[in-house]
Order: structure tokens, then sequence, then C-alpha cells
């Protein structure tokens, strides 16, 4: 059987991240596509050079988005490409920069990959991935964000380290938009399947270190904006991108939150919002329309809110998506 092919269109920090970690588990030849050609070859090479001492095999390449046919035929496209946030500046500020490279690099995709699995990395995530989507044309169905497995880790973590146990028994769970406006969902989260609200009923946490947390989740990303001064971060949206990339491949089945296409689930229409979905061989197949309390739901509301503003931002700044 033919390697599998993965396409990163965008060399940059989590392209780079990715393509080591795809070659690293051998998931299939890997093409990295930047508008800085040089970066790209040069990661390439520079990982093609290691595999003989990590010991697997798979082929790397580099090329310039002046030329997209190096992707053709890809099985999954992730992209990163467009620019990160800087100290002070919100995802939303990114807006108008990364909406002309959705257009190029969907465009792109459209002519060379079309039955690929596409996952969108760009901010403002929501808004990319919906734009990315209507340039691309590709189903609704084969076209993701990754956000909420990104989130959704932040929050495992600072809950194993309150807990003080292994982050392999802690699941939570974030949805809606990814900003501030996110809704990490303490009561769908559980320690080995037990609810945090019954951890803090048993006292291994009180209800206002439990606040602490969802608020430090919702900023995490800005978290790390401040610490590294230059760039966002880019190992666990690496990381998070790819276990959705394998659920795709090996149709594994897993439940993720993603962005995903609703049409009416959740009340909400031809929008991308972060929701538990089974990504499989069909890609983003099949929502989990979990039910919501009015706490819950009045977050839920208030975050797709923000996106619809970004999608309308969107349409106003581009007319052929109106
Ligand atoms: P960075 O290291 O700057 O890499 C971006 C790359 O895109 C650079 O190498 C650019 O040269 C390249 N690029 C720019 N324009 C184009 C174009 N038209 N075609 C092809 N390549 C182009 O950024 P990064 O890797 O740290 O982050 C990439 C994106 O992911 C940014 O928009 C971040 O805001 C976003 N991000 C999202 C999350 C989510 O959870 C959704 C988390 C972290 C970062």
């Amino acid at each position: 059987m033919a390697r599998k092919k993965i396409a990163l269109i965008g060399a940059g920090m989590i392209g780079g991240t990715l393509a080591h970690i795809a070659a690293r588990e051998e998931l299939g030849d890997v093409v990295l596509m930047d508008l800085a050609e040089g970066t790209a070859k040069g990661k390439a090479l520079d990982i093609a050079e290691a595999s003989p001492v990590f010991g697997k095999d798979s082929h790397l390449s580099g090329g310039s988005v002046e030329d997209y046919s190096p992707i053709k035929g890809a099985d999954v496209c992730i992209v990163t490409a467009g620019v990160p946030r800087k100290p002070g500046m919100s995802r939303d500020d990114l807006l108008g920069i990364n909406l002309k490279v959705m257009k190029s690099v969907g465009e792109g995709i459209k002519k060379f990959a079309p039955n690929a699995f596409v996952i969108c990395i760009t901010n403002p995530l929501d808004a990319m991935v919906w734009a990315l989507r209507e340039f691309s044309g590709l189903p609704h169905n084969m076209v993701v964000g990754m956000a909420g497995v990104l989130d959704s880790a932040r929050f495992r973590w600072f809950l194993a380290e309150e807990f003080k146990v292994s982050v392999e028994d802690v699941t939570a769970f974030v949805m809606g938009g990814h900003g501030d406006t996110m809704v990490p969902l303490t009561r769908y989260s559980t320690v080995a399947g037990i609810p945090v609200p019954d951890m803090i009923a048993m006292g291994w946490t009180t209800q206002e270190k439990m606040d602490a947390i969802v608020d430090r989740t919702r900023s995490g990303g800005g978290e790390i904006v401040q610490l590294l001064g230059n760039g966002s971060a880019f190992y666990a949206p690496a990381e998070s991108a790819i276990a959705m990339a394998k659920s795709y491949l090996n149709d594994k089945k897993r439940v993720l939150p993603c962005a995903v296409h609703l049409s009416g689930e959740f009340g909400v229409k031809d929008m991308y919002v972060g929701v538990p979905v089974v990504i499989g061989a069909g890609g983003a197949e099949k929502i989990v329309e979990i039910s919501l309390n009015a706490d819950e739901q009045t977050m839920f509301d208030h975050s797709v809110d923000a996106v619809k503003g970004l999608v309308k931002a969107c349409k106003d700044i581009d007319p052929s998506l109106a």
C-alpha cells in the first residue's frame, strides 16, 4: 500500500513541529509549503536528516506556495499559514491578514487536493476555517478546525495538576469559539469517569479553585504568548492537530472537540463552532449534541455571537463570501 501523504501549509513554528511529529510517528510522506520556500525546504531537509537517527521512513520535501502542485493527492492538509499573535494582540486582530491567506490556500487545496481531510489551525480559528471551507469548496465534513483539542488539553493539564493525578485519567471538554468566550464544561470533565463537581463535593478541590482553572483555560493561549514574547504556542497545537489527523487516517472514530460546520445542531446554522464530534474515515462523521444547562447555554450563545461577528467581518472584507 502506498504511503499516506500529509501536506502542511505553513512551515512556521506549528508547521515545523507537525512535520517532526508526523515523521517520527511515520504517518506518511510530508510536504511542507510556505511563502518562505527556504524555510519549508530547510525544515524538511533537517527532519529528513534526523530520520536515520529516529529510525523511521518517510519522504520529506518543501516547496513554495507560488506553486501548489507538490500537495497533489494529499490525504490530509493541515493549514497554519498566516501570522500568529504578538503580545497585546487578540486572535481577532489577525483577521484581515489571514483571510487573504485562506483565499490562496483554499484555492490551492481545491485545485490539487480536493479529496483531502483539511484541518485549519490559523487564527481567528472559527472564522478562518469557515472561510477556508468557502474558498476551497470541499464538503463541509472534510474541513475542520483545531482548537477544542488544545483548549481541552490545557484544561486537562490544569485539572491533573490540581488533583495530583495522571493526565491520562483526566478528560475535559471545552466548547464554543476559540477565544476568550470559549466554554470549558466542568460538568462534562472527569477524573477516571468521576465528574469534577463530585470531586469538589468530596473535598478534592474547591469551587473557587475550579473557577480559577476555568479562567486560566480561557486565557491559556495568551499566557504562552506573554511568556514567549514572540509568537504563540506551537507544541500543544501541533500535538492536537496530529491527534485529529490520526483519528481520520486510522478511522479511529475518536470523539474530539473540533470546530465543525453546524447546520442546525445546537441551534446554530452555517457556522463553524467548537463542539464534540466523531472523527473517522468520513471526516467529521457525527456531532454529539450534548445537553447544556441554562448557564452553559448562555455562555455557548455568547461564544457563538462572537464567532458570528467574525464571520460578518470576513464577509465585509471579501464580498465574494457574502
Ligand atoms: P508562524 O511561525 O509565523 O508560521 C506561519 C507561517 O505561515 C510562516 O512561516 C509564514 O511564512 C507562512 N505564511 C504566511 N503567509 C502565507 C501564505 N500566503 N501561504 C503560505 N504560507 C504563508 O506561526 P505559527 O506556526 O506559530 O502559527 C500559525 C497560525 O496558527 C497563526 O495564525 C496562529 O495564530 C495560529 N494558532 C492557532 C492556535 C489554535 O488553537 C487555533 C494555536 C496556536 C496558533
